[in-house]
């Protein structure tokens, strides 16, 4: 088995005291972090589909989430990129009603890590938090990420209510698309926590 099977089955079994350690060890190996990162969320998808299957629990989900988060402990520095620039305040957080934050908290790292200072609100964030915190730290961007079809209303009301107080808005999670980005009047989309940073950026310039 290749180091990066045994950090996905690691990862998917919930073993949260070995992940960072193989991470490390795939990294002296001479491993990409992004190949790494791919692996894990890889990983995750293996677990959603096994708890849609019936064959594993929350709990189960739950524990495979943290083991996931020690290994991108272990990335994070190498992810970063060019943070020289300083490009604005984005207030980023997961909407109400959700408590996912793995992603949120990939595309928080990689934006802070192009320039932006970043206000986390962590997750299950009302909408008029949102606004509030878009208004205090006088933010060029507010990121929102849903990754239940069940918020995707939260989200689209986030939007709304970002935009009616006049901040430019960016969305994404799972089941996001950009039709329904669109529908949320958000003025960016991106799948991905890669995409997110050049989304954001070409935002924040426009
Ligand atoms: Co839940 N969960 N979960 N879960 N969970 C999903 C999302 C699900 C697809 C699993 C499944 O059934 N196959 C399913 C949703 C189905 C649906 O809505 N259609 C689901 C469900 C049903 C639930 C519960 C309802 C289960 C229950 O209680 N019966 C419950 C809801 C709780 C709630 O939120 N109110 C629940 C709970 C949980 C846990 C708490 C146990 C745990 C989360 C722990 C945590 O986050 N700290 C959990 C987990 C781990 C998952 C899966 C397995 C993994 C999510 C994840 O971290 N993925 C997930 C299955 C899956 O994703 N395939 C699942 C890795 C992460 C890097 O990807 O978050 O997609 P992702 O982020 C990506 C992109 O989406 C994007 O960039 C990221 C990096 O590339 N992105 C953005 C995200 N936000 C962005 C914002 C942007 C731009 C891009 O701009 C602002």
């Amino acid at each position: 088995m290749s180091k990066i099977q045994e950090i996905q089955e690691m990862v998917s079994k919930g073993k949260t005291k070995v992940v960072a350690g193989l991470v490390q060890e795939a990294l002296d190996e001479g491993k990409q972090p992004k190949e790494i990162l791919d692996a894990m969320i890889e990983s995750m998808g293996v677990v959603g589909d096994k708890f849609s299957a019936g064959e594993i629990f929350v709990p189960e989900m739950l524990i495979a989430a943290k083991a996931m988060s020690k290994g991108v402990d272990v990335l994070k520095p190498l992810l970063a990129g060019d943070s020289s620039v300083s490009l604005g305040t984005c207030v980023i957080g997961t909407v109400a009603g959700d408590l996912h934050d793995i992603g949120k908290n990939l595309v928080s790292m990689m934006l802070e890590s192009s320039g932006f200072t970043i206000v986390d609100l962590g997750v299950d964030v009302p909408a008029d938090k949102f606004v509030e915190a878009a208004k205090e730290n006088n933010a060029v961007l507010a990121a929102c990420s849903g990754l239940l079809t069940t918020t995707m209303p939260a989200l689209k009301q986030t939007s709304l209510a970002l935009k009616d107080a006049g901040f430019k808005v960016m969305v994404g999670g799972a089941p996001v698309t950009p039709e329904y980005a669109a529908e949320c009047k958000a003025d960016g989309y991106a799948p991905d926590a890669g995409g997110a940073v050049t989304k954001a950026k070409e935002l924040v310039k426009a």
